[in-house]
């Protein structure tokens, strides 16, 4: 249509046009962009309403948002951090005597429950009000971990947009981000330099505390990270993961001894916190107790604990903890926390009320936030795992919380499903094989990897031994046993090792140091040559970190649209048959659109949907794959 419009107007008809033509008369390609919008809007609708969910929808609560009243002056950690500084903060947590709670609703909790599935959107409805009710909190979680790779690659929406729009809103709450050391958010090492930018450009969009660990606890691995969160002047909050059981004599290769020579080099390197970092929920509540105090007496730097509730004694945990004097716990508002995710921080909250640990947190406040989430959750309920209760035989398992979760339809998508107790059975073997390691993102998918490889070839350990030389091994396995992913506590086990690596050396240094830099510049050039964007340091970085999920975002939003303003039940339901759905397409710009009918199947295999789209009739036709 705007082919008709140009060649109507009178200054092209006259002959006047030149290239100002298209500058002086935008609103001539208007009809084509909005009906090209629209139309992708539609084809979205239609495709999830044929051939994802088939005319089903649930129907949801309409979220509760808390009205407050906006307050420019708002004080928070995050002045603390900007007008004093990395030292000022530090202290200022020092002399604080009730807890500080970190909030992880943003991401651990929902990578944990809901397969990292939670939008932009549903976060940015809700920024203002927890600006406000939350003012208290010491740092949101909120960026990090999955969360990129997911919101690029199953959202189709851009993790740097939801940092910058949810700095915007919240300019008072310390914004806190996991980093995997020299994985970034990633599963493989980068070369150094994408390490040095990735966090200079989170630190200019608005990351102010680093949690960085490594997934064997070598501190080489970290090293890179921390350097360049200090050179930035933001916080490094350095980890060590937590595994084994400090109370349990004869599980002694992570001894209470082990975790405070760790932390005392972990403070050597310059970091401004210490992370412990308990992925798997194996801290019992005793042992923390144990280990706060230990390392309370032994280093100088804060100490900031992560658990989760798998065991069910989370809350316990963090109680014991705060009374052995740790100084900032992660904790979930309650309707996000539980099960493989945080600790409740509203009970926690509640549960320290008249104590000398007293958070100073307002329950009422509190109890808004963790109500908007609760309407939330039923739109991810798809992506819940079938978990009801808190379960003990994590300790045995050792599995962290969101691989906890998402293992079950990771062995159904191998069709094993009727031996996920085998595979669980056989991560315990696997972690025994390889010498009892530390497992978190990526070495417990090194674990969860060989454990499906070898429940799916009804291989034994022995197998493996006798037969090993003629088996192809997951990649991840080799490249863990290639010393890619660091150097494990006490070295790797050498016969396993040979026949993974079938004559190939291992490497003993940090792997940063081998990997060629990233040519930032050929990076750009490729982008601003193949894809309609002006590259900025952001979109070099995703594509340095994920070039194949980065470059399937951009064609996705090339071809089928961005819908990331779409709410959240269209975007995961479309629409019911009669239902009436508000899209929003740009900022401010909104089509309310109605789906009348769906039609009947025809020869081809095409269904002809019916709408409404401000007030206009509208039919698509949708191609039914079943
Ligand atoms: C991650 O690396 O994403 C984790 O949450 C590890 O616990
Ligand atoms: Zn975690």
């Amino acid at each position: 249509p705007f082919l008709i419009n140009v060649l109507n107007h009178e200054d092209f008809l006259s002959g006047k046009c030149d290239t100002g033509f298209i500058t002086y008369n935008p609103e001539l390609f208007e009809i084509s962009t909005k009906t090209d919008v629209e139309l992708k809007v539609l084809n979205y609708i239609g495709e999830k309403v044929v051939n994802e969910t088939r005319g089903y929808k649930p129907d949801f609560n309409i979220p509760r948002v808390p009205i407050v009243e906006i307050d420019r002056e708002i004080y928070g950690t995050k002045q603390i951090l900007d007008q004093y500084g990395p030292d000022g903060l530090i202290e200022w947590i020092k002399n604080k005597e009730g807890l500080l709670l970190t909030d992880t609703t943003m991401r651990d909790a929902h990578q944990s429950l809901m397969a990292t599935r939670v939008r932009t959107i549903d976060m940015l409805r809700i920024a203002e009000a927890t600006s406000i009710l939350g003012k208290d909190l010491f740092s949101l979680e909120m960026w990090g971990g999955a969360t990129f790779d997911v919101s690029y690659r199953f959202l189709k929406e851009s993790p740097w947009t939801r940092l910058e729009l949810l700095r915007e809103k919240i300019p008072n709450i310390l914004f806190q981000m996991l980093l995997r050391g020299s994985n970034a958010v990633g599963y493989r090492n980068y070369p150094d330099n994408v390490i040095r930018e990735f966090v200079r450009e989170s630190a200019d969009k608005g990351i102010d505390v680093f949690r960085i660990f490594d997934s064997l606890n070598w501190i080489e691995g970290m090293k890179v990270a921390i350097d360049e969160v200090l050179n930035v002047g933001k916080i490094a909050e350095a980890c060590i993961c937590y595994t084994g059981d400090i109370l349990d004599d004869s599980k002694d290769k992570y001894s209470l001894d082990y975790y405070i020579r760790t932390a005392k080099e972990i403070e050597k390197t310059g970091a401004h916190i210490l992370g412990i970092k308990d992925m798997s929920s194996l801290l019992k509540p005793h042992a923390a107790y144990k280990l706060i105090k230990a390392l309370k007496n032994e280093i100088s730097i804060p100490i900031h604990l992560h658990t989760h509730d798998t065991s069910g004694n989370g809350v316990a945990t963090v109680l014991m903890a705060a009374h052995a004097g740790v100084d900032i716990v992660d904790t979930a508002f309650n309707s996000m926390a539980g099960l493989t995710s945080q600790p409740a921080l509203n009970s926690v909250v509640a549960a320290l009320e008249h104590t000398d640990r007293n958070t100073g947190l307002n329950l009422d406040d509190l109890q808004l936030l963790s109500d908007y989430w609760s309407d939330i959750r039923p739109i991810y309920n798809k992506f819940e795992s079938e978990l009801k209760s808190g379960t003990t035989e994590i300790y045995k398992y050792e599995i962290p919380g969101g691989q906890y979760s998402n293992l079950r339809p990771q062995v159904e998508s191998f069709g094993l499903g009727h031996r996920f107790e085998e595979v669980k059975a056989m991560y315990k073997t696997v972690n025994e094989m390889l010498g009892d390691i530390v497992k978190v993102t990526p070495t417990s998918k090194v674990v969860g990897d060989l454990a499906i490889f070898m429940v799916q070839n009804d291989l034994t350990p022995e197998n493996i031994y006798d037969k090993g030389k003629d088996m192809a091994f997951p990649d991840s396995v080799v490249s863990y046993f290639k010393g890619m992913m660091g150097q494990p506590l006490g070295g790797f086990p050498e016969r396993l090792q040979k026949l993974v690596l079938k004559g190939e050396e291992p490497i003993t240094c940090r792997p940063g140091e081998l990997l060629e830099p990233e040519d930032f510049q050929k990076i750009e050039k490729h982008l601003r040559e193949n894809y309609n964007i002006n590259p900025e340091r952001k979109d070099i970085l995703s594509f340095a970190l994920y070039p194949k999920v980065f470059e399937d975002y951009l064609k996705y939003i090339e071809e089928q649209g961005d819908f990331s303003r779409m709410g959240s039940d269209i975007f995961f339901y479309g629409l019911k048959e009669g239902e009436i759905g508000e899209v929003e397409i740009v900022e401010g710009k909104t089509l309310v659109i109605k789906l009348l009918e769906i039609g009947e199947i025809d020869d081809e295999g095409y269904r002809t949907l019916y709408f409404e789209v401000n007030d206009s009739r509208r039919a698509i036709k949708i191609f039914d794959k079943a």
